[in-house]
């Protein structure tokens, strides 16, 4: 039984272009750029603590294609089927450089974020078609990837200074402000810097990675998508943030990166018990990551599995994101041989897991995760999508940002 492969980027853009072509007409140039999702192999809800990550970029990826104008007006048409919102919208961009207030459709303000947050204003007007084959509210950065992929769209229209890091910050400031989620640096981070065959251990203080090689084809990364949708706009992200505040707080410390386990036993008392319990998990997490990247490194996939599981029960019942699907994901990858470990990534809610495993082990798996499916056919129908794993080769192709003029 074969896992679904990652499609091919150039189907991507020749969809892309078909529908440009159908709304513009056939002008060229066009400038091509792309964006990767990203999976989280360990280090969840640490970022915005200061604390460590560790993702790796994906070939699943955005598209943008499109071409400069002479004006200041904008079009942006998107081939994602979201049957509740127009796939196309347009506006003008503002002469003054005021604000371009977010609306509707929602997946404009992440275009309009990013103009707004652009390092080279003003903006020259444009028309660009996005086409993407990171799964929506699948917890695997379909708004970083579009984010990243649109700023790299306006570097061709307008060069900035090309500071990747800061590139991965206006990206941030984008999603706070435009889609009103107060995310930490993580996804924009990796999409705009992951490399090939690398997972990267971000210090999400410093703003330093250190590049960690995955390229062992005896090695295989599994994501699979519970297809129950999250998502991040919701109150219980800024909830887990505003809790993570005030446990530093109580502790004296500038974040949760600069507390221990001593320090949070020694303020228990001072804590109520969810601010404990939130924050014990944003410490021990911290220390896995860390514990996590140095086992990669010595290629001890037993050690680094049993990080993850330890993470996923973490996440599940300290910081309370899990969900019932995703831990059935976990359990149920967890008992065939040849698997290292499984766990939620992302923020949570629903999304997809990631599991470590041998090479050899991927059919059974899928089979093992599919049979669960058949065997519990209750009336939750987000379990359909048991039947969806992406698998990925570690050291697979992970596309670039620019993909150069049409
Ligand atoms: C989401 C956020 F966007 C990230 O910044 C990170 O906090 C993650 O949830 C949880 O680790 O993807």
């Amino acid at each position: 039984m074969a896992a679904t492969s990652c499609p091919d980027v150039s189907e991507l853009v020749a969809e892309a272009r078909r529908l440009y072509e159908q709304v513009f007409g056939g002008e060229a140039p066009l400038t091509a750029v792309c964006a990767p999702g990203r999976v989280n192999l360990i280090g969840e809800h640490t970022d915005y603590n200061q604390g460590f990550v560790l993702p790796m970029a994906l070939p699943l990826v955005t598209v943008v294609i499109g071409s400069q104008t002479s004006g200041r007006d904008v079009t942006v048409v998107t081939t994602t089927k979201d049957a509740d919102e127009p796939r196309r919208v347009d506006f003008t961009l503002p002469v003054d450089g005021s604000p371009l207030s977010p609306g509707l459709p929602s997946w404009a303000n992440y275009v309009k974020g990013v103009i707004q947050h652009y390092r080279a204003p003003p903006v020259p007007g444009f028309r660009a078609v996005i086409a993407s084959t990171v799964p929506l509210g699948g917890g695997l950065s379909s708004s970083a990837s579009l984010e990243v992929a649109f700023y790299t769209f306006l570097q061709q229209l307008k060069p900035d200074d090309g500071d990747k890091v800061s590139k991965a910050v206006a990206c941030q400031q984008a999603e706070h402000t435009h889609a009103g989620v107060p995310c930490g640096i993580m996804d924009q981070f990796v999409s705009t810097l992951g490399r090939e065959g690398h997972a990267l251990l971000i210090d999400c203080r410093s703003l330093e990675a250190t590049s960690v090689p995955l390229a062992d084809p005896g090695l295989v990364i599994l994501i699979t998508n519970s297809n129950v949708k999250h998502s991040l706009t919701g109150s219980e992200y800024p909830t887990r943030r505003r809790q993570c505040a005030e446990a530093a707080s109580i502790l004296g410390k500038e974040s949760l990166r600069d507390a221990t386990m001593n320090d949070l036993e020694e303020a228990k008392d001072r804590l109520d018990d969810v601010t404990y319990r939130r924050a014990r998990h944003v410490i021990e997490e911290i220390q896995r990551t860390v514990q996590a990247a140095e086992a990669l490194k010595r290629g001890a996939y037993r050690e680094f599995g049993k990080l993850m599981v330890e993470s996923h029960n973490s996440l599940r019942d300290l910081y309370e994101v899990s969900c019932r699907e995703l831990d059935e994901l976990v359990s149920t990858a967890m008992e065939v041989e040849g698997v290292f470990g499984s766990r939620m990534t992302g923020g949570g809610f629903g999304g997809c897991t990631v599991t470590l495993l041998q090479a050899h082990a991927i059919d059974r798996t899928i089979l093992h995760i599919q049979m669960l499916n058949l065997n519990s056919p209750d009336d939750n129908s987000n379990r359909n999508s048991l039947q969806d794993p992406v698998s990925l080769n570690v050291g697979g192709e992970i596309y670039t940002t620019t993909l150069g003029t049409l």
